[in-house]
């Protein structure tokens, strides 16, 4: 009896940390928006997730940020779980992802959006966008694709892009902005960025 407790009890051990590994992974669930963190807006925005541009004209010379513009998360509406964000009055505003490393290939950002009386600004037709930007090793914007340009009245849609970038472009983040002088609101959800499966 000695001798089998001594040798089942690294056998107890093993089994407990298998059974807590396993149970660790069942609650921590599919990864929330793949590459990107919190991309259900189902947290606050932490810095370490999601910050506000605060400096700097985009590529086509339009301001990133204005003292009239306003993002906020919004547990009123939500396309999945129980809140959003909302984006909204005179632009500009602009939230950006944490920088995500980029090694190549395709990478595809789906998620939803919703307007209410969105108007453009300086851009033209469209008031707000999610886009993905390119930037590379030190920080600088070299390469954007809008993945959805947003105006109107429009309830709930999902939308998805693909996006390919030169080999210049080392990390990308994803912006959400109302466009310098557009006015209305929209909300984003359930955004989530992956590499994309290869085309059959
Ligand atoms: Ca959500």
């Amino acid at each position: 009896m000695e001798s089998n407790l001594y040798f089942s009890f690294p056998r107890f051990c093993f089994q407990l940390f298998a059974w807590l590994a396993a149970a660790g992974a069942l609650m921590a669930g599919p990864p929330d928006g793949g590459l990107l963190a919190n991309g259900g807006f189902e947290r606050f925005l932490a810095p370490a997730e999601w910050s506000f541009l605060r400096d700097g004209p985009d590529w086509n010379g339009f301001d990133v940020i204005a003292t009239t513009g306003h993002i906020e998360i919004d547990p009123t509406t939500a396309a999945e779980g129980h809140s959003s964000l909302k984006v909204w009055s005179v632009g500009a505003a602009t939230l950006a992802s944490q920088p995500i490393p980029y090694d190549g290939g395709t990478w595809r950002l789906s998620g939803q959006a919703r307007t209410e009386a969105l108007k453009p600004g300086r851009f033209p037709e469209y008031g707000g966008a999610v886009q993905l930007v390119g930037l590379d090793q030190d920080g600088k914007i070299i390469a954007h694709q809008d993945a959805k340009l947003l105006s109107g009245t429009r309830p709930w849609e999902p939308f998805a892009c693909r996006a390919t970038f030169p080999a210049t472009v080392k990390q990308v983040q994803v912006w959400i902005r109302l466009f310098q002088g557009a006015t209305g609101a929209f909300w984003v959800d359930g955004l989530t960025l992956d590499l994309a499966p290869s085309p059959l």
